[in-house]
């Protein structure tokens, strides 16, 4: 995992808030405030409940955000909720700087928070993930709200250069907004011995991922290969893709892994890592697949080609060109050279590119900074 620290004596209250669903905003959250609490920081994770990653671990603990019902507000209100629980945690345990992941609602609550603790506030940190800017951020029901909040932040950040564009341009922020990148446990996800040929695809199974494509692709290329698909989560298209595969006479062949805290053992079987998203700002699900040493194939679209380099770990197509990704999914299966030189390189990318100790490293700088800075 992450090496000592370079900043070794320095060690501070980190307050990490982020969505506890199985998203990738929440898995690089959990994976960055274990490696923190590791290098000796004290990490506090304040979410409605314990994110799918979540370990025990030393100096890391859990603060839950309870949000009552009342006949006025019958599913309660996470944004208050967790605007209060912030500010007690900060104060409580004195935190020297917030990590908020993912915009919506959870920034808001962070600068309500911060008005609540007023000169004893912690620095705040925000980093915007994907849909909070591309999509949902830029409902008129949220911009407004989204902005003030990244304007109050003494940090931005996003995990591509695609996405920190995006965000200082479509929310007309006034800061430049910094890139860190996303990182993978390369020594968890490492290439295992897959076996018989298998497509796979990992996402939360919303329109954006485009899951139909992942089907039309696998249904092409078994066409002319026996192979079979594998569906790492859920989500909302779930039931439509379901009766998509089931139209194609395809259920057999198609395996629905659900949700999993534990995904590395079935990229591990995996041969070739679907993803033909509309966008993504990252593509964390490719990350961790590259790092088992699988290729991928996806779209040429927002972030992904900041990961996937088109014709050495991977490859990319127009958004819905699914002729295309079987196509070049076909070839990785049916050239093995071709396999093993992509597969050697994504693993080769993952080391050299996305390891856990310098990325960690990037974030501790980033909190020096704001904690040297007068308030
Ligand atoms: O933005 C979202 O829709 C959700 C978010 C999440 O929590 O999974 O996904 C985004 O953040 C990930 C982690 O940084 C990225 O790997 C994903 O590419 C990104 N999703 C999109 O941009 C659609």
């Amino acid at each position: 995992m992450s090496g000592p620290s370079p900043l070794q004596g320095s060690s501070w209250r980190i307050g990490i808030t982020c969505h506890s669903n199985f998203g990738g905003s929440g898995v690089i959250a959990t994976e960055l405030g274990l490696a923190l609490a590791k290098r000796g920081h004290d990490v506090h994770f304040i979410c409605a409940s314990a994110p799918p990653r979540l370990i025990q671990q030393p100096n890391v603990t859990l603060h839950e955000v309870q949000s009552p019902t009342h006949p006025l507000l019958p599913h309660g209100d996470f944004t208050l909720a967790l605007a209060s629980r912030l500010a007690e945690v900060s104060q409580a345990q004195q935190l020297d700087l917030l990590h908020v992941h993912y915009a919506i609602p959870l920034a808001t609550s962070a600068f309500l928070a911060r008005e609540l603790c007023g000169a004893s506030a912690p620095r705040l940190v925000t980093t915007v993930h994907g849909t909070d800017v591309l999509t949902l951020g830029l409902e008129p029901a949220f911009k407004p709200l989204v902005r003030q909040a990244l304007l109050h932040s003494d940090a931005v950040t996003a995990p591509s250069r695609f996405l920190a564009n995006a965000a200082k341009r479509d929310l007309q922020l006034s800061a430049d907004v910094e890139v860190i990148s996303n990182f993978v446990d390369t020594a968890r996800f490492a290439p295992g011995k897959p076996g018989a040929p298998v497509l796979t695809h990992n996402s939360n199974f919303r329109s954006v991922k485009r899951m139909q494509d992942v089907v039309r692709i696998f249904a092409k290329v078994r066409e002319q290969v026996p192979c079979e698909l594998m569906l790492l989560g859920d989500g909302p298209e779930r039931p439509a893709v379901e009766a998509f595969v089931a139209q194609l006479e395809l259920t057999p062949f198609v395996r629905m892994k659900g949700e999993s805290k534990e995904v590395a053992p079935m990229l591990q079987q995996s041969t070739v890592f679907l993803l033909p998203s509309e966008v993504e700002s990252f593509g964390l699900a490719a990350l961790e697949a590259m790092s088992c040493g699988v290729p991928v194939v996806a779209s040429n679209a927002g972030g992904i080609p900041e990961v996937v380099e088109h014709g050495k770990t991977g490859f990319l197509h127009p958004v819905g060109d699914t002729d295309a990704m079987a196509r070049s999914t076909l070839r990785l299966l049916q050239e093995a050279p071709l396999h093993r030189a992509m597969s050697l390189a994504a693993r080769a990318a993952c080391l050299s590119r996305w390891q856990v100790g310098p990325i960690v490293d990037a974030w501790e700088g980033l909190y020096a900074r704001l904690l040297r800075k007068q308030k």
